[in-house]
């Protein structure tokens, strides 16, 4: 069965008026991201151009996800917008609480129990509103989406930044933070920046070693993790269309490590197999009736320079599989140049764990071919060094891949655990044994992100992100600088063996099979259900809605962080064993900003008070200024907010006190989540000036009694001999936006409407 048929025939009815009004608008041929935009603004037709990296515009996405991460804060939010029913068709998947530590059953089991009233609460709330809920071990929210809801040219959100897997299947699937979900959930117009556009031109074919993954591993090494920001990535050329439809989901989906607003792919015959195998023949016959318009003109990849902000070029034929780390995804090394960068550079070579899945790379196809590598090791008489971990990205994914023999020829390796479908170990849901130990080690794994402490918690781990099939021969070698390509292994029997390439298949050559899928449909009419929040819960909170601004200028605030260097939303607000606080603020908080490096004395979580001239955790000197009512501010670096959606990261400086956050520049989910929050996200005019704040200045803001958009504000930082220091910051708050500071939050104002209309 194909969920929403209807939905997806009535987007596509509206298609080729919608393109030929995008065309007439536009005067020009026409980018496929373009089409899937201007086919979905909320106006209808379109009566205009926008114009790219400036117009804010307002779309009508077809779908919502969330996963339970995110979900909590995204639902509890949604309860307080006075609806009775969702606007679109949404749904949410349990994936990011159960850990890996055993194996897939007891895994499962415990992470049920453990988590019960959260599930209890996502399930209910879904069942309310009329919320499609995937139940703990369904699978991974991405591979779930891709194989039940992605279909070519639509447009979703969803509350994690990897939503944008979704153009695997040509769509426009972008990432966002729960505040946004709420507005498409409760069927109001949703905003983004009209984003740039990147086009990468592919040729010619993978082949040996290389896979979809090394394309955006490259990729990352050329745009780097801010180079996306802003822009879509358009893929296109012939090399795209002999990529296999998870595959391109794989490069969308690490589109989110450069920070791409989404990345997308024509439709072509590999998502024609892969709708068709999954169930989904009727999208299949709906798309082919609109096929042209469902990817970009000739024109426009016949001379893409004319049409894309910027072009990159990639030859398939020559890409080299990529190790890409440690600690950033955008550190990309050719497999060939491993040791000698691994040498110079002290990382360890020697690894313990080996890890495949995660939304990334969790496909069928992808198992097959990391077990064709496991099968021939074994064939040969290698024994593994390391310890090989997998989640299978979906049910019917692991149940397809058990039935087909994959999982057994992972079991041939005495080493391997195979976890619950899930998230596990690629959000620090990992109980990695000695890893309390701190010690400097590396593992590699098919992930996309390896933020330090990300998979372990444990700050000197050296992740590296590489292929499933490179993960599989690292682990059998036990080193990271085992080149399958030109080195040999040694046997039981002392003989030196080379590994075969790998082998796989794009689909299982019997069609999908699943039992049970693990989907829960929500109630026709959900009005009785009972969504019930214990107030003495440590893990689900009621939110307060945050106070208004009192309409006077900031003054008397403290510098509570200057955080140096990188800054991901790992450090503001961590996952792993964090993850349980997810739906309750108050304690959530206690973990916000942990993980930055104070610029003032190059430790983290070590902050001064300037009230009692002592020092103490982020968080609780956060508290302790919010209690003497002073305002604070947090400076940071370049891409501040870099990595997940989690608007944790903004609600929790806004929750203890915090008002603006002023950096060298942003990362586009979490600067959008601070103005959602009704806080202040402010970039430097000259970024060097970030060098002029000092630990104990008070800052003063002058004009933002007359905050207006496009009108820098000017903040004045006295410091403690007496002098001051006048800074300029920019903003990209417009009117709408300023409205939500204002009211103290977006919610606010939704709520006030829902109130003024009941
Ligand atoms: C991640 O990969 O960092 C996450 C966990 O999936 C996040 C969402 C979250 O923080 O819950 C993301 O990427 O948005
Ligand atoms: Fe889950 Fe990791 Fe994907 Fe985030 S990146 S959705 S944590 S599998």
């Amino acid at each position: 069965m194909t969920f929403d048929l209807d939905m997806i025939k009535k987007v596509y009815e509206r298609y080729p008026v919608r393109v030929a009004a995008a065309r007439a608008a536009v005067g020009k041929p026409l980018t496929l991201s373009e089409k899937i935009l201007y086919t979905h603004l909320w106006e209808g037709n379109a009566s205009q151009a926008y114009e790219r990296g400036n117009s804010y515009v307002d779309f009508a996405p077809d779908r919502v996800a969330m996963q339970d991460a995110t979900a909590q804060m995204a639902l509890l939010q949604f309860m307080q917008a006075g609806k009775s029913k969702v606007a679109v068709p949404s749904t949410a998947h349990a994936d990011h609480l159960i850990q890996a530590r055993v194996g897939a059953e007891a895994d499962l089991q415990e992470g049920i129990n453990k988590n019960s009233e959260v599930f209890n609460f996502l399930s209910s709330v879904c069942d309310k509103y009329g919320i499609g809920f995937w139940k703990p071990g369904a699978g991974i929210i991405h591979q779930v989406v891709l194989e039940n809801y992605a279909f070519p040219g639509g447009m979703m959100i969803g509350t994690d930044s990897h939503t944008v897997n979704a153009g695997g299947l040509g769509m426009v699937a972008i990432g966002v933070g729960g505040a946004d979900a709420v507005d498409v959930m409760a069927g109001m117009a949703w905003e983004l920046k009209m984003p740039k556009l990147i086009g990468v031109k592919l040729t010619g074919k993978l082949n040996g070693w290389t896979s979809a993954k090394d394309v955006i591993l490259k990729v990352a090494g050329i745009l780097t993790v801010k180079g996306g920001t802003g822009c879509i990535v358009e893929y296109f050329g012939e090399g795209a269309q002999n990529l296999s439809a998870t595959g391109k989901g794989t490069i969308c989906n690490m589109g989110a490590e450069i920070g791409a607003t989404t990345s997308t792919f024509g439709y072509d015959d590999s998502m024609r197999r892969y709708l068709a195998a999954t169930g989904r023949q009727d999208v299949v016959d709906a798309a082919d009736a609109i096929a042209e318009h469902l990817t970009g003109d000739a024109e426009v990849y016949a001379n893409p320079e004319q049409y894309f902000d910027q072009v990159i070029e990639i030859n398939l034929d020559e890409l080299a599989p990529h190790l890409n780390g440690p600690f950033t995804p955008d550190l990309a090394t050719p497999v060939s140049e491993f040791r000698a960068k691994a040498e110079a550079n002290g990382w360890p070579l020697d690894v313990e764990w080996a890890l495949i899945g995660s939304c990334t790379n969790s496909s069928y196809e992808d198992l097959s071919r990391a077990a064709s590598i496991v099968e021939d090791a074994v064939a040969k008489g290698v024994k593994p060094k390391a310890i090989l971990g997998i989640n299978p990205g979906s049910e019917q994914v692991k149940f397809t891949a058990e039935r087909d023999g994959f999982l057994d020829s992972f079991r041939k390796f005495q080493s391997a655990r195979i976890f619950t479908n899930a998230c596990g170990p690629c959000i620090g849901q990992w109980d990695r044994e000695g890893s309390e130990k701190g010690e400097k080690n590396s593992i590699i794994h098919s992930f996309n992100r390896n933020f330090a402490k990300r998979a372990d918690g444990n700050p000197n781990t050296h992740a590296f992100v590489a292929s499933p099939e490179m993960v599989a021969a690292v682990a059998i070698s036990g080193r990271l600088d085992f080149n399958p390509i030109t080195d040999t292994l040694t046997n039981q029997n002392g003989e030196q063996i080379k590994l075969d390439e790998p082998k796989g298949l794009e689909l299982p050559e019997r069609g999908f099979a699943v039992d049970d899928n693990g989907y829960q449909a929500p109630s026709e009419d959900g009005s009785s259900v009972q969504v019930a929040v214990s107030p003495t819960s440590d893990r689900l909170q009621l939110l307060e809605p945050f106070e208004p601004w009192d309409g006077q200028n900031i003054t008397g605030a403290k510098v509570l962080i200057k955080a140096f260097g990188k800054c991901t939303t790992d450090h503001i607000s961590m996952a792993g064993p964090w993850l349980k606080y997810r739906g309750h603020l108050d304690n959530i908080s206690n973990n916000m900003l942990i993980g930055a490096v104070n610029a003032y004395n190059m430790e983290t979580n070590k902050v001064k008070n300037e009230l009692t001239g002592e020092y103490g955790e982020v968080p609780a000197v956060a508290r302790a200024y919010k209690a003497a009512g002073v305002p604070t501010i947090v400076v940071g670096d370049q891409n501040y907010g870099e990595g997940s959606s989690r608007e944790h990261a903004a609600m929790e400086p806004r929750h203890l006190g915090v008002r603006a956050v002023l950096v060298k520049s942003f990362a586009r989910i979490h600067e959008t989540n601070l103005k959602k929050q009704g806080m202040l996200g402010l970039t430097f005019v000259n970024p060097e000036e970030y060098d002029k704040i000092r630990e104990d200045d008070t800052v003063n803001f002058l004009d933002l009694d007359q905050f207006a958009p496009s009108h820098p504000l000017q903040l004045e930082f006295v410091h403690s001999d007496g002098t001051k220091d006048l800074i300029l910051v920019n903003h990209t708050y417009n009117e709408q936006q300023i409205g939500w500071f204002k009211a103290g939050s977006a919610l606010n104002l939704i709520a006030e409407e829902a109130r003024n209309n009941a």
